[in-house]
C-alpha cells in the first residue's frame, strides 16, 4: 500500500428518518441479535456447538468459528489477514473450512502521493486546473489537450515527507526530487505529468466493486488501506433499504489496515454497501447472492439515497479525476445485477471507465 494522507472529516450530517411501520416490525426480529452484542462477538447458539469441536481439515487452530460470524456484524479481526497484500489465492486455506471465504473484496485508496503535493492552494492556477480536468475527464490524457503540457511546476514538500525520498536515493536516483541547501525537498512535474497522475487516480473503492456469491458463501473484506468499513444501505442506518427483504442492518466496524472482516451471505438478492467515511467519494459496492438466476434490485424509500455528488475534487483543491458518485456507481451498467451475475465480479476500473467514457 502507499502512504496516503488522512481524509478530511466529512460534513455528513446525521439524519434520522422515521422507520416505516412495516419495516419496524421486520427490524424487531433483528433487534434481539443487534442489541445483545458488539462487533465480532459470538452469537449465542445451542449448547452443542460448544462441545465436541473437531479439528479442522488442515489442522488450523485459532481464528473464527462458524458461530462467530454474526448475521449483522459478521466477524471482524485486527489480527494479520492471511490474504492481505499480495497473498496467493490459496490464502483462503488459512481459514478453518467451516468459515473459509470463497471471495475477497479489497478496501482501497488509490491516490498518487506525488499528486497530492500539487493540491496545495496556489500551486496551480485556476486555468491550469480547468485545463487538466478537461484533459482527464475521459480518462485518457492527450498532450494536445493541454496548452503547455511541458510547463514545469515545482512544489516544496513539507519537511515530514523527506524520509521516503532519502530511502529511495540509493536504489533509484529521483530526477524529480532535489535537495536544496536548506534540506528542503522539492518536486517538479510537468502539467502533462500532473494530468497523467490525476487520470491514474481511482480514489476510494472496493475491489471488485461488484461480486456474485452463492447463498452460504463467506466473503473476506481485506483492509489494504486505512479508514474503511462496509455497511449495508438499510433503513436502520437512516438510508434507503437496498438489501433483500428481511435482511438486517449489516455492518462491519472500521477495519484496521492489515485486518479483515468476514461476512457470510445467506439470503438471495441484491445487497448495496457503502463505506461510511468514503461514501461521499463514491465508495460503494454491490453483492448479488444467487443460485443462478438474476435477482431483482429492490429499493425502498426508507431514508437517504446514495449521494449524487462526488466531493473528491474538494479534497484535491479543485483537481477532478472525474469519478462517479455513489449514486452513479450503483446506477452504472457495469453494476446491474444482470452484469454482475454474468461477469461473476466487476472491477472498480470497469465502473470508472464506463463513467469517464459515458459523457
Ligand atoms: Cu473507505
Amino acid at each position: 500500500m502507499t502512504n496516503t494522507p488522512a481524509t478530511a472529516e466529512s460534513g455528513d450530517e446525521q439524519v434520522w428518518f422515521p422507520i416505516a411501520r412495516r419495516n419496524l416490525l421486520r427490524a424487531a426480529g433483528a433487534s434481539a441479535v443487534l442489541f445483545g452484542m458488539g462487533a465480532g462477538t459470538a452469537v449465542a447458539q445451542s449448547d452443542e456447538d460448544d462441545e465436541g469441536e473437531t479439528p479442522t481439515e488442515n489442522g488450523n487452530s485459532g481464528g473464527p468459528e462458524p458461530e462467530d460470524l454474526d448475521p449483522i456484524f459478521g466477524y471482524a479481526s485486527a489480527e494479520l489477514n492471511p490474504c492481505g497484500g499480495e497473498a496467493d489465492e490459496d490464502c483462503f486455506e488459512a481459514f478453518e473450512l467451516s468459515v473459509r471465504p470463497s471471495h475477497e473484496v479489497e478496501l482501497h485508496i488509490d491516490l498518487p502521493e506525488e499528486l497530492f503535493a500539487f493540491t496545495a492552494p496556489g500551486v496551480l492556477t485556476q486555468t491550469e486546473i480547468d485545463e487538466i480536468n478537461a484533459a482527464v475527464a475521459d480518462g485518457v490524457v492527450d498532450a494536445s489537450e493541454l496548452t503547455n503540457p511541458d510547463f514545469e511546476v515545482t512544489v516544496t514538500l513539507p519537511s515530514g515527507e523527506t524520509e521516503e525520498t532519502e530511502e529511495s536515493e540509493e536504489t533509484e536516483e529521483s530526477e524529480e526530487t532535489e535537495e536544496t541547501s536548506d534540506e528542503e525537498q522539492t518536486l517538479t512535474l510537468t502539467i502533462l505529468e500532473i494530468a497523467q497522475l490525476l487520470a491514474e487516480t481511482t480514489a476510494f473503492h472496493y475491489e471488485p466493486a461488484g461480486l456474485t456469491v452463492a447463498p452460504g458463501d463467506v466473503v473476506l473484506y481485506s483492509a489494504e488501506t486505512p479508514d474503511h468499513g462496509v455497511s449495508a444501505y438499510h433503513e436502520r442506518h437512516g438510508r434507503q433499504n437496498r438489501v433483500p427483504d428481511g435482511v438486517g442492518p449489516i455492518s462491519s466496524p472500521l477495519v484496521p489496515v492489515g485486518g479483515y472482516w468476514l461476512y457470510k451471505f445467506e439470503t438471495p438478492g441484491v445487497y448495496d454497501f457503502y463505506c461510511p467515511p468514503h461514501q461521499i467519494f463514491g465508495m460503494v459496492s454491490r453483492v448479488v447472492v444467487t443460485d443462478g438466476d438474476v435477482p431483482e434490485l429492490s429499493i425502498e424509500e426508507t431514508g437517504r439515497p446514495p449521494e449524487e455528488t462526488n466531493i473528491f475534487p474538494l479534497f484535491l483543491q479543485g483537481l477532478d479525476p472525474n469519478l462517479p458518485s455513489s449514486a452513479a456507481v450503483l446506477d452504472s451498467e457495469a453494476l446491474t445485477p444482470e452484469n454482475i451475475v454474468d461477469e461473476g465480479s466487476v472491477s472498480w476500473e470497469t465502473v470508472v471507465e464506463e463513467y469517464r467514457g459515458g459523457d
